[in-house]
């Protein structure tokens, strides 16, 4: 059913002060007068002290607080009740389990933000927000969320969306008086029109790339020669020891992925066994995976001590040989520079012992990983998510449709079918008609209780 009363733990389970628990749908206060005493949903949005109590058993089950949010004006935009409980692991859990024995069911995982868009209260965009803000990792990520729940990225598009309107508003004209040469409509009004929306909607393609791997983290690989200082430096980066740091080469043999914020930006670091010929098989393996690593970098930080490399022709060839193999941007590290007489050149120069370079450091790679997303700022809005470009592509592919079709002098009405393909798009984008499957997906990755 689409809005029976569901109930769910929306706080984690575990030792807690207190828990928040949510109740949903169509007939929810009643199901709270049977296990609620007193319960009253006047005034909404007013909170009162109750005793919850097992419907069927009369045991007493806590002692809570209770808030009523009559539909439309909820969360969900059905009738809600939020219940702050005592926390821990038995009070919630028997606080749902009396909700459920006073006739509702358990909430699937994203159900209450699922109802929010069905009933208009969220658009598509903005429950992903709600997800993104949640999961947010880092500074940067909560901030893009919050400017996506904030309806950033939906105001751009539903502008977009007006403006091709208006552009098959423009060649509605040439539909309806197809003989007339001189419309009133220029043919270049209509040229200018279809160039800014064009645009627009590009624009807000090239954000993707950094835009989705603001949500996952940047791939960051840490390479180099045995003991150039990787791990020493992966644990400077991350803040903590997590690498095994040793004087013999060869210490680290398999890869390391750890979360890292840099500069408020999140990154996956990776620390990868030394690159060189080895005869050990353990050691190969591990060397192997940084190769693949290394192939999925968004970036790659290659670290050199000087003091042991650029020596010899065969070290430089092995040197160059493996940058030909990356395509990622990289960035060029001097370990140990406390160690070494300091000299200029494209590197930086980094010490994990003084602590030298490692400010700059970071800020090259947040600029270098999201230099786009910095020049735009917070305010510009940014496609997270690959369903975001996939539509935008979409949109672009249909709009560049409607042009070569008016160059190919097909009829406006045929010409204008793209026009009305791209609005759908937007519109899927948005979330104004969704189907059911797309709701499958974009909440199937939602916690319970959201
Ligand atoms: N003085 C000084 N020593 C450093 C610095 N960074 C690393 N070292 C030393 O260099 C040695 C190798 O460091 P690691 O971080 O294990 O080097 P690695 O590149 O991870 O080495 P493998 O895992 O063997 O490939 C250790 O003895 C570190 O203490 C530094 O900035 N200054
Ligand atoms: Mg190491």
């Amino acid at each position: 059913m689409l809005s029976d009363p569901i109930v769910a733990l929306a706080t984690p389970p575990g030792r807690s002060a207190l828990a928040l628990i949510r109740l949903s749908g169509k007939g929810a206060f009643d199901v709270a007068a049977r296990a609620l005493q007193p319960f009253r949903p006047d005034p909404p949005r007013a909170v009162r002290r109750v005793r919850v109590v097992h419907p069927t058993t009369g045991e007493a089950v806590d002692d809570a607080l209770v808030a009523c949010f009559p539909a439309p004006r909820s969360y969900t935009g059905d009738d809600l009740v939020e219940l702050s409980t005592h926390g821990g692991l038995l009070v919630p859990a028997a606080v749902v389990a009396a909700l459920l024995a006073a006739g509702a069911r358990p909430a699937a995982p994203g159900e209450f933000s699922r109802r929010a868009v069905l009933n208009g209260k969220l658009d598509l965009l903005q429950a992903e927000a709600t997800a993104d803000l949640i999961d947010a990792g880092s500074p940067a990520q909560a901030r893009r969320a919050l400017q996506q729940l904030d309806r950033g990225l939906s105001r751009r598009l539903e502008q977009l969306r007006s403006e091709l309107i208006e552009l098959e508003a423009l060649i509605a004209y040439e539909i309806d008086f197809p003989e007339e040469d001189e419309g009133p409509v220029a043919p270049e009004q209509v040229e200018r029109a279809w160039g800014a929306a064009r645009q627009r909607i590009a624009h807000l393609i090239a954000t993707a790339p950094e835009g989705e791997r603001l949500r996952e983290g940047a791939l960051l690989v840490i390479a180099g020669r045995p003991n150039a200082g990787k791990s020493s430096l992966f644990n400077a980066l991350l803040g903590r020891e997590r690498a095994i740091v040793t004087e013999v080469p060869g210490t680290t043999r398999d890869a390391i992925e750890a979360h890292g914020v840099l500069e408020g930006f999140p990154f996956r670091l990776v620390d990868t066994a030394g690159l060189r010929e080895s005869d050990d098989r353990v050691e190969r393996l591990g060397i192997e995976v940084s190769r693949k690593y290394l192939a999925a970098a968004d970036l790659v930080l290659f670290c050199e001590d000087h003091r042991e490399t650029g020596t010899g022709k065969r070290e430089r060839d092995a040197r160059d040989e493996f940058l030909a193999q990356v395509s990622a941007p990289v960035v060029f590290v001097r370990t140990k520079s406390d160690l070494d007489t300091p000299s200029d050149g494209p590197f930086v120069a980094v010490s994990v012992v003084t602590g030298e370079g490692l400010a700059e450091l970071k800020r090259g790679l947040a600029e270098a990983a999201f230099g786009r997303l910095l020049a735009l700022g917070d305010v510009e809005p940014v496609v997270t998510r690959a369903r975001h470009r996939e539509a935008l592509e979409r949109a672009l592919a249909e709009i560049e449709g409607f042009q070569t079709a008016r160059k190919g002098g097909v009829d406006a009405a045929a010409a204008a079918t793209h026009l009305r393909a791209a609005v759908g798009a937007l519109d899927d984008l948005i979330g104004v008609v969704t189907p059911d499957d797309v709701l499958d997906r974009v909440f199937a990755s939602f916690c319970v209780g959201k």
